[in-house]
């Protein structure tokens, strides 16, 4: 079968989630084109990264992202590192004519994500941001059944992605904690999930209005974990949180509904708990992430007195994603729809047309978040600039 040359740039959470997505996805989801993990890449070549490269079978590891996007053998740059270098490895692949997996969000900036889009469509390769919560079968299905007309007119948006990982006081100051790397906080961070999910699942934003909130200012610039928190190391050394900890929105949406959007990492005992509520004239839906293979349905068609929200265990084989998998009632995880994001991309390849969410829709999500950071500064809504 004929292979497809990847170089994946990162090495740690998401470098592993993808490592494994294309370790696995011909080992469950027929298709033409095989992956093959020709080179990972980290910021330096350290024993974690030759470990990496070990463990998930990449043929080399290099510490140079830049000469490895300009390889001949490399055709698809899968791009898993902190925001900040997203734009810069973006630019330079799609000069080198590869192709481009990009990991959520696109970019630190919408300026640095419109310059993205500029790149890809100059160079006509195939891009595609990694959304996967899109990909996780209650989702994808929840899309058809709105897509269907079962909602009717949708009245209400609500979006939450909560979680608690941040709020010891001593937990270091991590580069999602940096403006300079993430571009925001848990609104760039989370918040383009939640954004991501109802541009897919209820369309356009027209406007937005926001809140930001710092709940810790500054952070120890060194510490440990010990015996179940975090303690200080190297002295009293602080440095300055330069990011929101909590965002939340209001949005207009184009079909007339109405959005709430909360994202906070200081919901005590939410370790990562994305959920949407979507309320429409013939039903409702209800999705939460930890319980990722569940969906709530609302039918108001149903017999008076028999209505109520219906559990749906999406697993069957007519599910999205489900089908090469396990049996009906075997359930799916978090690393499958990474899986769901490879295969999805390869299809994109074999079939020559662009996978979903692409870099124009990453833009857009881009847009709505600039626009909640513009509604701070103005104290008044602000629409999308894309
Ligand atoms: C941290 O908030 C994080 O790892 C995000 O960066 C991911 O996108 C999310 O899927 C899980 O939480």
């Amino acid at each position: 079968m004929p292979e497809i040359n990847f170089a994946l740039i990162g090495h740690k959470f998401m470098g592993k989630a993808h490592s494994n997505a294309l370790r696995q996805v011909r080992r469950f989801i027929p298709g033409k084109l095989v992956p093959r993990l020709k080179v990972i890449c980290g910021s330096a070549c350290t024993e974690d990264l030759q470990t990496a490269a070990r463990k998930f079978g990449w043929e080399e590891y290099s510490c140079d992202w830049r000469s490895v996007v300009e390889r001949k053998d490399i055709d698809v740059v899968d791009i898993s590192t902190p925001g900040h270098l997203h734009h810069d490895i973006a630019l330079a692949a799609a000069a080198a004519g590869k192709h481009i997996i990009c990991e959520k969000p696109l970019a630190n900036s919408l300026q640095e994500a419109t310059e993205m889009v500029r790149a890809v469509e100059k160079a006509g390769v195939k891009h595609m941001v990694n959304f996967s919560y899109r990909r996780v079968p209650a989702v994808a299905w929840a899309k058809k059944l709105i897509e269907d007309g079962r909602l009717g007119r949708i009245y209400h948006y609500y979006g939450a992605y909560l979680q608690d990982w941040v709020m010891e006081p001593n937990f270091p100051l991590v580069w999602r904690l940096q403006r300079k790397y993430a571009g925001s906080g848990a609104l760039s961070d989370i918040g383009s999930h939640t954004t991501d999910l109802a541009l897919f699942l209820n369309g356009h934003i027209t406007s937005v209005v926001g809140q930001l909130t710092t709940f810790i200012k500054h952070r120890p610039l060194v510490a440990r974990m010990i015996g179940g928190g975090f303690k200080a190391i190297g002295g009293r050394r602080k440095g300055r949180v330069t990011v929101d900890d909590d965002a939340n929105y209001l949005a207009q949406f184009s079909n007339g509904s109405v959005g709430v959007f909360q994202t906070s990492r200081f919901a005590r005992g939410r370790r990562n708990c994305n959920i949407f509520q979507i309320y429409g004239s013939k039903g409702s839906l209800a999705f939460n992430i930890e319980n990722m293979n569940e969906l709530e349905l609302y039918d108001q068609t149903e017999t008076m007195g028999e209505q109520g929200f219906k559990r749906i265990i999406v697993s069957e084989d007519i599910h999205p994603y489900c089908a090469p998998w396990w049996p009906p009632g075997h359930f799916l995880g978090y690393e499958h729809t990474f899986i769901h994001a490879i295969q999805d991309f390869l299809t994109s390849l074999e079939k020559d047309r662009m996978a979903e969410p692409d870099f124009y829709q990453g833009q857009k999500t881009q847009a709505v978040l600039d626009a909640v950071e513009r509604s701070i500064k103005s104290k008044t809504w602000e629409s999308p600039k894309v």
